[in-house]
């Protein structure tokens, strides 16, 4: 802690500010008990919610890194991906005098005055996952995936399939607003552009199988047969689809051919059983490389501004190869 941010009064106010938000509780205690000087980085950390199974694996991998025992008091947020309670939860970290703020953004927009009032507060606020679209002198640095080449791997996995011939494709996306959904667009549609490839529609699931499930069902009774392809931003949205596709009567993975991102579990089984087509693999387990910038930046260390996971892919002969020994 730093011990000109310490007081106790101040830090009792934050703690029950978080629990007003929506604390999802989690790892360690509220900051700014522990009167520093002692070696330990309190550290708060904005997760955006539970939506998807790449999310459970991510906010593992983070409660592992950040642990006790690696020198970390962390402070767990998880705001149900609403944008104003992440808002809400970063500046109770601020007031509570946190050491670091580890923030993965729901959305890109919104961010510059409770970065700005964290700068001013003397507090480093690292990236995982999502970016930003604020000021690059707002954050010390990012440590995430390269969410456009995902899109343009799944969009040149479609054109190279399906490319030559009329085929009509639909599209769940993922959160609206957030970089992940954003980028994963932008490099699926350069990926097929000039292809014979017919987006009918394109809509969002919220990363979430439910939604997943809903927006499908919806596309099923507006264009039934006609649709060849889904490409989902996310496997749990693919999965939801699964459910609607098989109630509509048509077998996934031949009638409808599916292409998503993530590649948890759940994602590779239903690929190895031949339910999805092919997915881009999005790397959850960014715990450890961001706690070893954490400390670097609380140390005063130089670290670069942006780390990036790299992702492979996968189609249904590899996935059944490598299913078993997958970690999340
Ligand atoms: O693909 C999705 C999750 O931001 C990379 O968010 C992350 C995405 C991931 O909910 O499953």
């Amino acid at each position: 802690m730093k011990a000109k941010k310490i007081i106790a009064g101040v830090a009792f106010l934050g703690a029950l500010a978080l629990t007003a938000t929506g604390c999802a509780g989690g790892g360690g205690s509220a900051a700014g008990g522990n009167g520093g000087g002692d070696g330990v980085i309190t550290v708060g950390f904005a997760q955006t919610g539970s939506e998807s199974g790449w999310r459970s694996a991510n906010t593992e991998s983070m409660k592992e890194a950040f642990s006790e025992a690696n020198g970390f008091n962390l402070v767990f947020n998880a705001a149900d991906n609403k944008p104003e309670a992440q808002i809400a939860a970063v500046r109770s970290f601020i007031n509570q005098g946190v050491d670091a703020i580890v923030l993965a953004p729901i959305v890109t927009d919104g961010w510059d005055d409770v970065l700005q009032e964290a700068k001013d507060a003397n507090i480093p606020v690292i990236l995982e996952d999502r970016t930003v679209s604020a000021s690059k002198d707002l954050y010390a640095s990012w440590i995430g995936l390269d969410f456009k080449k995902e899109g343009e791997t799944a969009g040149k996995w479609v054109a190279d399939n399906f490319g030559s011939t009329p085929t009509n494709l639909v599209v769940l996306e993922g959160t609206t607003g957030s970089s992940a959904a954003t980028d994963r667009a932008s490099g699926f549609d350069s990926a097929i552009a000039g292809t014979d490839i017919k987006v009918l529609d394109s809509q969002t699931g919220n990363f979430t199988r439910a939604d997943g499930k809903t927006v499908m069902e919806g596309f099923l009774q507006k264009y039934g047969s006609q649709i060849n392809v889904l490409f989902a931003h996310n496997d749990d949205m693919g999965l939801g689809a699964l459910e609607a596709i098989k109630a509509a009567g048509l077998k996934p993975g031949t009638d409808i051919k599916i292409v998503t991102i993530d590649a948890v579990k759940d994602g590779m089984t239903a690929l190895a059983n031949g339910e999805f087509n092919y997915i881009v693999e999005c790397n959850p387990l960014l715990g450890e490389k961001t706690a070893e910038v954490v400390k670097k930046v609380v140390a005063g260390e130089s670290v670069d501004k942006q780390y990036i996971v790299e992702d492979q892919a996968f189609d249904q002969e590899q996935a059944k190869k490598v299913l078993d020994s997958r970690p999340y």
